[in-house]
């Protein structure tokens, strides 16, 4: 596959910040695009989204990449993607940063599989993808999300244990998110109607009032149309944690908590609401704290690595030995190609951990995030329940599961 023309413009995530649009145009004539969607609380280990002297360079390097790939030809996603990166010479795109290689991964990936008359998924699993994941949402959130007016855990989400389709998961979340909004104009005085960068509700109660307004939305969403929904957490740790005061600090409450107190109340939170999902419940580095969380509560809950790991292979390595977490959180983004992406996908589930392909909070409206998920083996897909750029992704996973065929659900089995 020659690829005959690299074509780019400026465009915009949902926060309204710029991000680069991508075509990639094959010598067939098959085409694909793609713009990287980029994050707020981003793990330190992530690729930067942008090369040191930010979008200007970006461009620059988009000259010049395109004098290098024009002509070139690969037999493979992975032939691909090593001439990106060596191209980059830096091993974690610091050069050419992620907007541009995942820009231009995922573009090649659409044009290949359309050349091929494949879906993307087909291509990037080489066929061999046997199962769709369900819909994980946020429905309430805070944090970095929220700019310090909400709670403090950045997200309560919810997800289907035992949906008999990805639709019908889909919309029982969807229902959920509208009892939540429901419940907060009865319960929170403050209430406003607000919502956060991804769409999921902002609220002046506390922390655990909200978690359990969310358990109350889940409860009477499940009677009512017989889908168990598990509740869940991603505190985003990482954002609540002062380095010099190797504490965690919640505004709310205006605590702060030390590493014990802090996996203790992980630990209470999990107990006391059920919770069935928690991610980044500690710091990025706190290897220990993670491992001490999922022992207590790993055979109930799925406890998820998100900036611990930032898609990395050798960060998974390390978590694995350690037994760090039961779940992981896959963001193509975080690695800045597919492959490595894959990769990390590979190494995760050989560990048995559970892969969650995940949104990010500033997303595009392209929808090719679903045929990762697929392509992935995810049990989970985290892509928020309502805006545009999120159903958006929803909607493409729907048509997968529909119009492709002989895909199973995952389950969790929780
Ligand atoms: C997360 C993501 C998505 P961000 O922390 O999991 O919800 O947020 O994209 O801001 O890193
Ligand atoms: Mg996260």
């Amino acid at each position: 596959m020659r690829v005959r023309e690299l074509g780019w413009s400026i465009s915009y995530t949902s926060r309204g910040r710029k991000t680069i649009d991508i075509k990639i145009i094959l010598e067939s004539g098959a085409s694909g695009s793609f713009a990287s969607p980029a994050g707020a609380s981003t793990g330190r280990l992530e690729a930067p989204f942008y090369p040191s002297g930010g979008l200007e360079e970006a461009l620059k390097v988009l000259k010049d990449l395109s004098k290098a790939l024009v002509g070139q030809d690969f037999s493979s996603q992975r032939e691909f993607d090593i001439f990106l990166s060596e191209y980059d010479g830096t091993g974690n795109y610091s050069r050419i940063g992620s907007a541009v290689s995942l820009g231009c991964s995922m573009a090649f990936a659409e044009a290949a599989a359309r050349e091929m008359g494949v879906p993307i998924f087909h291509w990037l699993s080489n066929g061999t993808a046997s199962s769709y994941p369900m819909p994980l949402g946020n429905v309430l959130g805070g944090g970095k999300h929220a700019r310090g007016r909400s709670i403090d855990i950045q997200e309560v989400l919810v997800f289907p244990l035992n949906a008999p389709s990805y639709r019908e998961g889909y919309e029982a979340l969807i229902m959920v998110h509208r009892r939540v909004g429901e419940l907060l104009a009865e319960r929170d005085r403050g209430f406003t109607g607000g919502k956060n960068d991804e769409g999921a509700w902002t609220t002046s109660l506390s922390d655990d009032e909200a978690i359990q307004l969310v358990v109350d939305a889940a409860d009477q969403v499940s009677s009512e149309t017989g889908i168990k929904i598990g509740v869940g957490l991603d505190v985003a740790a990482s954002s609540l944690y002062d380095v010099e005061l190797s504490s965690y600090y919640y505004s709310r409450r205006n605590r702060y908590l030390d590493r014990d107190s802090q996996i203790d109340y992980i630990v209470d939170l999990v107990e006391r609401f059920g919770l069935a999902y928690v991610e980044d419940p500690v710091e990025e580095n706190d290897f220990y704290g993670f491992s001490k969380i999922t022992s207590l509560c790993g055979d109930k809950a799925l406890i998820v690595g998100d900036d611990i790991f930032v898609t990395n292979v050798s960060r998974i390595k390390l978590g694995l030995e350690k037994g760090s977490a039961n779940g992981i959180i896959i963001k193509p983004n975080q690695v800045g190609d597919l492959t490595k992406t894959l990769e990390a996908v590979r190494e995760a589930g050989l560990g048995g951990m559970r892969i969650v392909v995940s949104h990010r909070s500033g997303e595009t409206m392209y929808p090719h995030l679903a045929h990762v998920a697929v392509s992935s083996g995810a049990a989970l897909f985290k892509c928020g329940v309502v805006g545009g750029e999120r159903i958006v992704k929803h909607i493409e996973m729907m048509r997968i599961v529909e119009e492709y065929g002989g895909l199973r659900p995952s389950y969790l089995g929780l």
